[in-house]
């Protein structure tokens, strides 16, 4: 070589800056030549294809040209993972948690570049988007002291001279697959415990998150990921994530963690149970949020604004059936359209006080006018909310030039009932279904009714009826006077019923999702003893005393 630096070396993601193309952005913001990270490497598609990332805000600002990976690019990711994961595994996980503290503690550091970054790709307001960052800064700095703990236990065998462990072992290769709607968070839900717990991974990025999940990627190895941890391959539609899926059937995958739709998550479910790999599949919601006339109303009003507009409306955990107990109904829907009616809309970059701001992408908005026909076509009134804001068509509340994204009016639908489509299906977008309830056991029976098991609220100041509403409701998360939203870092997060399959993101409780137990026995008596055969039985003795003369 001769001193030449080989040229491999050269294409390390530490060792390249940013790319940045020609554009034409209108807000001057440059247009970036984003890869694929495998085996630390940055790498273009096979087959050279590429895709490009738009911001929803303002469509003719291109963020950057992303790798469409082929099924040869996930299998040399999967290849990587497969090749880093036996020394991972082996190192200290004090070791492992203390590159998840440098994550943390860079993303802090680039907290404002990232937040601007999220924002500008998938249109979240600032303050979401710092929210979503802070997140998985929450994750980082949760798992790095968890890489000290870790526990297993020492059980006490029922045989002499014989010691019992358990410890917790790593599952192998993970796959990752998140949505675009907390594109900071939920990747690092699920990967800073996949690999505090040893296991390395292939992460298939969002199409519409790219490039803040490649950004995320470069600071992880900036952290000090040893190369192959954790593998980045970019994608669309149901190219790099099917492949990833298929490659479950070829035994090439460990694990699977899904965060998306419910149908999607039932496909990951089936290729996954066939070859018993385990699966997280946190899936879609229709969260329920009743509202009693004890409750503070103001403060009902605001918590359910909030859970059905706040993101958009783009959240796993926002707003689904709104259910009003009929003696505070008309109270209440007087003062909640007041807010729905002032509702500011735009681009947070450029306005203040924005509550949400554009669609995800242009996709997220043609899915959700199918959503809103289906609530049309299911029979319930529309009382407010005009499909896609355009500059003719726009609410009072909304700032900017509306051509230049993907912008939606706020919607809701009364007379809602449980024999509607609208009242079972998830529509992941700004629009509430409200139904009204006659007592709280018709309340409590409605927030059931629907096929999902998220998350769910109730306001009131009954403490009995918050009670029997937190001991009645099939969901995996409930909040009580608080809107279905804003889950946090350490609290087991996921759902029962069409809501996933069990499995918990956050806190100690993921830690099960990334490791198997291994029971290990020590012999030390230097015999074979039996369990349960060997074993010294204690007889009862026959006693003298007559308790029954006690009575
Ligand atoms: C999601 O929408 O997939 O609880 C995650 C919340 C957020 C996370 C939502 N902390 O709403």
């Amino acid at each position: 070589m001769n001193g030449a630096i080989p040229e491999k070396a050269m294409t390390h993601v530490l060792e390249v800056g940013l790319e940045y193309l020609e554009s034409n952005n209108p807000n001057g913001l440059p247009k970036i030549k984003g890869y694929n990270i495998i085996n630390g490497e940055l790498t273009e598609s096979s087959d050279g294809a590429t895709f490009e990332s738009s911001n929803p805000a303002w469509l003719e600002d291109k963020l950057g040209q992303f790798p469409l990976s082929t099924k040869d690019d996930v299998h040399a990711a999967l290849t990587a993972a497969r090749t880093a994961f036996s020394s991972w595994a082996a190192t200290p996980a004090p070791t492992r948690g203390q590159i998840i503290g440098n994550m943390g503690r860079l993303l802090m550091e680039h907290k404002d570049a990232i937040t601007a970054l999220e924002t500008r790709e998938i249109g979240k307001t600032l303050k979401e988007s710092a929210g979503s960052v802070q997140e998985a800064i929450d994750t980082c700095l949760f798992f790095q002291s968890e890489g000290r703990r870790l526990y297993g236990q020492t059980v006490n065998s029922e045989l002499p001279d014989k010691e019992l462990f358990t410890y917790r072992r790593p599952l192998g290769v993970c796959g990752i697959i998140n949505a675009c709607n907390f594109p900071a968070a939920v990747p690092f839900w699920k990967m800073i415990p996949a690999i505090m717990c040893g296991n390395t991974c292939v992460w298939k990025s969002p199409q519409d998150a790219p490039l803040l999940s490649f950004a995320l990627a470069r600071i992880m190895h900036e952290a000090g990921l040893p190369d192959g941890v954790i593998n980045l391959v970019h994608g669309k539609g149901s190219g790099a994530g099917q492949h990833l899926v298929d490659a479950v059937d070829e035994g090439l995958v460990n694990k699977i963690s899904f965060t998306g739709s419910t149908a999607v998550g039932k496909m990951i479910g089936e290729v996954c149970g066939r070859n018993l790999v385990s699966a997280s599949l946190e899936l879609g919601g229709k969260n329920p949020l009743v509202v009693m006339p004890s409750a503070n109303l103001e403060n009902a009003v605001e918590g359910a604004y909030w859970a059905a507009f706040g993101t958009a409306g783009q959240r796993c955990t926002s707003l689904g059936n709104l259910i009003i107990h009929k003696d505070v109904y008309e109270q209440f829907m007087e003062m909640f359209m007041a807010k729905v009616e002032a509702t500011v809309i735009g681009d947070s970059m450029r306005n203040d006080g924005v509550l949400y701001g554009p669609m995800l992408s242009e996709k997220y908005a043609k899915d959700f006018l199918v959503g809103v026909e289906m609530c049309k076509a299911s029979g319930a009134t529309q009382i407010y909310g005009k499909g896609t804001i355009t500059n003719d068509n726009k609410p009072a509340g909304f700032q900017g030039d509306a051509s230049e994204g993907v912008y939606m009016w706020p919607h809701v639908f009364v007379d809602v009932t449980q024999d509607m489509e609208c009242f079972h299906e998830e529509i992941f977008g700004p629009v509430v279904t409200i139904v009204k309830a006659d007592d709280f056991v018709h309340g409590l029976a409605l927030a059931n009714a629907s096929p999902y098991g998220l998350s769910s609220a109730i306001y009131t100041n009954d403490r009995l009826e918050a009670y029997r509403y937190k001991t009645g409701i099939k969901a995996g998360m409930t909040g009580i006077n608080n809107s279905t939203t804003g889950a946090e870092a350490h609290l087991p997060f996921g759902g029962v019923k069409g809501s996933g399959n069990g499995t918990r993101e956050s806190g100690i409780w993921v830690i099960e999702a990334y490791s198997y137990w291994h029971a290990v026995n020590d012999e030390l008596s230097g015999k074979l003893q039996l369990a349960q055969m060997d074993v010294e039985e204690i007889e009862i003795e026959e006693a003298e005393v007559d308790y029954s003369s006690l009575a």
